[in-house]
């Protein structure tokens, strides 16, 4: 018998600096409702879903910061869209910023049982940018100045008779984050993103170039980890910032399932057997019979490249 689950990527339009969580809440909790009506088992928004895109902003005083971060998951604002989830009986996956209750801030994705118990939490670990204001950049992003690089790795978990794992963001580009999660069987990948559509070190890069590699990525590590990919934008102009779309359900072929046109509040369903996975993961990339970690040692070796002398 087929495993199916039924999954909604729920994308965000933008989101201003002015707008409260309570109004991001409300939007989500409307996204929900509207995934409900086509029986969706699972909803999934994008990496920090709850606020602008802060990281374009620069605070000087790095505490200042703190506004946009969560000290408790949930809390007050959060805990309508938990009530909601539990009430339609959905799983649920979103991401925002984490501040622990050691001081630590981590860019967070957090997976959430039908019961409405938070069962995964990812930590992300490719962070993008830079630490300090750069006066050449078109435009700041300053996760490396706001974030630590997350320290769980990139754990899988099972829940709706499956295997999933989550990522964020920038870290769908990496290999070795499908690599690992697939080392672990896993069979749904889902994530959000933030991706501005202007490259602010290379203005005449396009949309369209942006857009295809975030498709090549994603595409990619569906396909040579036999998995499903599950990947929803925060999108639009935000701030005067321009934000990507591409919300996408991949299947473990690599194909695109399903793909959201637009930039505003959307979701998209899609009805993902879990057992597609088998064929890829017990053929070609039968990882136990075909893999050679006797060659691999430099991937965890060495971290920058060195071309020979
Ligand atoms: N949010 C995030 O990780 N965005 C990056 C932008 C990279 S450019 C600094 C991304 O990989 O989409």
């Amino acid at each position: 018998m087929a495993r199916i689950v039924k999954v909604a990527a729920a994308q965000l339009g933008p989101i201003q600096l002015a707008d409260d969580r309570a109004s991001v809440v409300a939007r989500m909790i409307a996204l929900m409702d509207e995934a409900a009506t086509q029986g969706a088992d699972l909803i999934v928004y994008p990496e920090l879903a709850l606020t602008t895109f802060f990281p374009r902003w620069h605070h000087k005083d790095r505490a200042e910061a703190d506004q946009w971060f969560e000290r408790e998951m949930p809390g007050p604002e959060t805990q309508p869209l938990f009530d909601r989830a539990r009430g339609h009986g959905m799983a649920m996956s979103f991401g925002y910023a984490e501040l622990t209750p050691e001081g630590r801030h981590y860019n967070t994705s957090i997976l959430v049982d039908k019961e409405g118990a938070i069962v995964g939490k990812y930590r992300k670990i490719h962070l993008p940018g830079h630490e300090e204001f750069d006066t050449e950049r078109a435009f700041q992003h300053l996760e490396k100045r706001y974030f630590e690089p997350g320290d769980l790795g990139f754990p899988v978990w099972r829940m709706l008779g499956g295997v999933f794992g989550m990522c964020i963001c920038n870290d769908r580009r990496w290999p070795e984050t499908y690599r690992v999660m697939g080392l672990q069987g896993v069979e749904m990948v889902v994530l959000g993103y933030n991706t501005p559509s202007v490259n602010s070190q290379m203005g005449e890069e396009r949309m369209d170039s942006r857009l295809f590699h975030h498709r090549l990525s994603v595409q990619a590590g569906a396909y040579q980890n036999a998995t499903w990919v599950v990947a929803v934008a925060k999108a639009g102009e935000e701030d005067g910032h321009h934000l990507m779309g591409g919300t996408m359900i991949v299947d473990p072929n690599g194909f695109i399932a399903a793909e959201l046109p637009g930039e505003d509040d959307g979701v998209i369903v899609h009805a993902c057997d879990l057992d597609a996975t088998r064929f890829g993961k017990e053929t070609i990339f039968d990882f136990a019979r075909h893999r050679r970690i006797e060659h691999y040692g430099l991937i965890t070796q060495r971290t920058g490249a060195e071309p020979p002398p």
